[in-house]
């Protein structure tokens, strides 16, 4: 059906609603939806029932949204990302239609206590970290600066996998965030698509075919069926589409074959079709190379890819006007397929012919890098690429030597430039590198920091920046305050509203009203009582998840993130056996009491990784054990870290723990959520934290360490790990400690191995930072005992943090990438 001549309706104001006639159409939905009254329902079915009552209002303000989008005919953003890590909706959508009070007082009426249903909602764990947490930042800010957006991705039915830890030992297992159905989502069968994989290409037949157009014929098909999320924004203004897609076979059974007896072969190729979307890969900042993984990209960015183009044929008419009303960004190379694909549909089923078809592809898309690791871009082998994709390897060919040619013609490259800006990698088995398909293919490429996307342009894509200078651009990363500040953290939110009144909530900029509380000793009281209470939540969860006995008064030191040897766990670990052995050595000076916290899930193929688990619950248990430093310093690894975990962490945190080798982290975004809570930042000069330093100001940031350009620089002049380790009477002592079993007397050698790495290598700068960083640390403790100054720092960086909204960043993808009034 076509909307556009139905009549303008305006966005209505969210309703108050009056908690009496909440409580009556929460109950209404428990009796009528779910089948049970008051008495009966358990807290599932309480759950249930009040996402019912907050969804009906987002329904009314997303169908509104729709129309709103075809009237305007405007561009729409098409977000391609194989993840969104979107946690839990329930707060989120009641907080954002503004009925979060009146449902906490109807739910109150009816004698249901709303944090404790809330904490029965499952995390929907779509994501590894940063790049999916970013990808719902950024529908939540999308929703609010009101663009009009689609996120694209893929529902996993099993998610990123769920963490626990036994003996020490990260277990992986299978996340059933489904199992009790999932109330956020509609299933829209109406608009499935086929996706194929494997064949033949044919010339194209009929008389007006042209040269370069050609009939693919899959030797295998999948149906993706798209299940649709509302994405609500700010006070609903407007509410946006996340459409994950599920595979599915086009027969759920062979019907012959199970007749004739093979009942396991029956369901052979629906058992296939299904694995596709069951899990997510857990790769995080390391390429896996598995043929199932470039299935999922494929198959993801053709049905969204198929499902944008039907769309604006129906509604526009014609192909060549697509770059008009669609911009797609590719969240990393991850859908870069797509670029091939968008060419396969305008070249074989729209017969355009190649250079409008690649103006048109280029037009069309952006894309967004999230690391300069050579060991996590992505590149396919030529010969699984072939075999799966055969028509796009014909177009990755094309399009690479138009691409040559191109580059020889401007003269500026030898063959080596040649060779780093060709789309294959000759060297060694031939490999089709994914960034540079995705580079080419946009006419805008992003890094995610400042210090980011200066590096990109003299690392992986300085052949591919030479000749095409003005494509990188940078876009620093942001975070979503209305699930990061206002939802995580209620008290410093009513705190900072009872100072500086409603403005910020609308305009995350405004924070700054409060910089001149910093010095007003009694809002640095009250935000240390706000701190305190944060504390004392976290404690009493981690009481009951982990049986850990936590004192609220002592810092709270906190490093969260995926487990990588670059984000240097091991260098905070290692310090804290240095300050074990001090303390030890020096009872009767003046330590500051400490509870460090980890937190973080392990690749299941990084082995050194997961030993760095293993080592941070070994030396805890030692530390926690040890009476002599009893009350002064205890150390924590809390399972199965997530967003919802992050929510209660993040707002109890007073030290947050930045600590990547400089030049290799693209921008954190953890860095941030803790800033704008009132955690002090101790970090490198990497990322995202050289602006954080620029905006929160560098006494208020505790900034240790090499910068990028001196660990190119150690790296380049012949790096002795060994000789600086000698230097560091505390450094060696640690590591001596940890190598040599005092933490692993069940098996002294588990560290030998990692230990040895950094007395022989050392990539990652651990032995080059230590001290600088245990210097830090020191002054983190002397800056603790004076509790005023530490809060009037901590208050300096929520009231600065305002430019790190992600509403900012999706600003200036509209204006600058999208080319939309936002
Ligand atoms: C690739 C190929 C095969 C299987 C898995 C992957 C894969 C999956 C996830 C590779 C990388 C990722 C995730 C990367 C990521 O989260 N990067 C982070 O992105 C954030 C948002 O921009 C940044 O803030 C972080 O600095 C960056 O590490």
């Amino acid at each position: 059906m076509n909307l556009k001549g139905q009549t303008k309706l305006p966005i209505p104001a969210p309703r108050r609603v009056d908690p009496e006639v909440l409580a009556h159409e929460i109950v209404e939905r428990l009796t009528y939806r779910i089948g049970k009254n008051a008495a009966a329902a358990k807290p599932h079915d309480w759950l249930h029932a009040v996402i019912l009552s907050i969804r009906d209002r987002v329904i009314d303000a997303w169908i509104t949204s729709t129309q709103k989008t075809y009237e305007e005919e405007g561009r729409r953003v098409y977000y391609l990302s194989l993840e969104f890590l979107i946690g839990r909706l329930m707060r989120d959508a009641a907080s954002n239609m503004e009925m979060l009070d009146d449902m906490q007082a109807a739910l109150a009426s009816l004698g249901v206590d709303i944090d404790i249903i809330a904490a029965l909602e499952p995390d929907a764990a779509l994501g590894n970290g940063g790049l999916g947490r970013l990808a719902a930042c950024f529908m939540e800010s999308m929703a609010t600066t009101d663009v009009p957006a689609y996120g694209y991705g893929i529902r996993y039915v099993n998610g990123m996998f769920r963490q626990e830890i036994s003996d020490g030992w990260q277990v992986e297992l299978p996340e059933t965030w489904l199992a009790h159905g999932n109330p956020w989502e509609f299933e829209r069968r109406e608009a499935s698509y086929e996706v194929g994989f494997g064949g033949r290409v044919d010339p194209a037949e009929g008389e007006d075919a042209g040269p370069n157009q050609m009939h693919w014929r899959p030797s295998e098909r999948v149906i993706a069926t798209p299940y649709d999320t509302p994405i609500a924004g700010w006070r609903g203004k407007r509410v946006n589409t996340l459409r994950l897609w599920q595979a599915q076979p086009i027969d759920p059974i062979l019907l012959a074959k199970f007749n004739a007896g093979d009942h396991l072969g029956a369901l052979a190729e629906s058992n296939r079709a299904e694995s596709l979307t069951r899990v997510l890969y857990p790769a995080d900042s390391s390429a896996a190379g598995q043929e199932l993984r470039l299935r999922q990209e494929y198959f993801f960015s053709s049905a969204s890819l198929q499902d944008i183009v039907r769309r604006h044929i129906q509604y526009f008419g014609s192909i060549v006007t697509l770059p008009d009303k669609a911009a797609i960004q590719l969240n990393d190379t991850h859908p870069a397929v797509a670029v091939a694909e968008l060419m396969r549909i305008l070249l074989d089923d729209h017969g355009l012919d190649f250079g409008e078809a690649w103006d048109i592809t280029r037009r069309t898309f952006s894309y967004t890098n999230h690391t300069l690791l050579p060991e996590a871009l992505e590149s396919w082998p030529v010969p699984l690429f072939e075999r799966l994709l055969p028509r796009h390897m014909q177009i990755v060919y094309a399009v690479n030597s138009r691409l040559l040619a191109e580059a020889r013609k401007s003269g500026q490259f030898d063959d080596h430039g040649i060779g780093a800006i060709s789309l294959i990698d000759e060297g060694g088995d031939r490999r089709v590198r994914m960034g540079n398909l995705a580079f080419a293919g946009s006419h805008s490429v992003n890094g995610v920091s400042a210090l980011h996307t200066d590096l990109m342009k003299v690392t992986v894509f300085a052949d591919l920046h030479n000749l095409y200078p003005t494509r990188i651009n940078n876009k620093t990363n942001g975070v979503t305050f209305r699930r990061w500040l206002m939802q995580c953290n209620p008290g410093l939110f009513g705190l900072i509203r009872e100072a500086i009144g409603d403005r910020f909530m609308d305009d995350p900029e405004a924070l700054r009203d409060l910089d001149p509380f910093a010095d007003d000793s009694a809002f640095q009281e009250k935000f240390l009582v706000v701190k305190r209470s944060n504390k004392e939540a976290l404690s009493n969860i981690l009481r009951q998840k982990v049986n850990a006995r936590i004192d609220p008064a002592a810092m709270f030191d906190i490093q969260i993130k995926r487990i990588h040897e670059y984000k240097r766990q091991l260098l905070n670990i290692v310090e804290a056996v240095s300050l074990y052995d001090q303390i030890r050595s020096h009872p009767e000076k003046d330590w500051v009491p400490r509870v460090k916290l980890f937190g973080g899930k392990a690749a299941s193929s990084y082995h050194n990784a997961k030993l760095i688990i293993k080592l941070a619950g070994d030396v805890a248990r030692a530390v926690n054990h040890d009476p002599a430093v009893q009350g002064l310093l205890k150390l924590q690894f809390v399972p199965n870290y997530n967003v919802s975990m992050a929510e209660v962490m993040i707002p109890a945190a007073d030290l947050s723990e930045q600590i990547s080798t400089a030049g290799m982290e693209a921008s954190g975004t953890g860095n941030m959520k803790f800033a704008v809570n009132g955690a002090l930042t101790i970090g490198t000069l990497d990322g995202a934290n050289v602006e954080m330093r620029d905006h929160v100001g560098e006494e208020n940031i505790i900034i240790f360490g090499l910068t990028a350009q001196e660990v190119n620089e150690r790296r380049a002049n012949g790096y002795n790990p060994g000789e600086v380790i000698g230097q560091s009477r505390e450094l060696s002592q640690a590591l001596d400690a940890i190598a040599s079993g005092v933490f692993s007397p069940d098996d002294p050698d588990r560290y030998k191995g990692l230990i040895q790495g950094i007395y022989e290598h050392d990539w990652f700068m651990l032995a080059a930072d230590f001290d600088s960083y245990s210097a830090a640390q020191r002054n983190v403790d002397a800056l603790w005992t004076d509790g005023a100054l530490w809060a009037k720092k901590a208050i300096h960086n929520v009231a600065r943090m305002g430019w790190f909204s992600s509403d900012r960043t999706i600003r200036e993808y509209a204006t600058d990438i999208w080319k939309i009034e936002s």
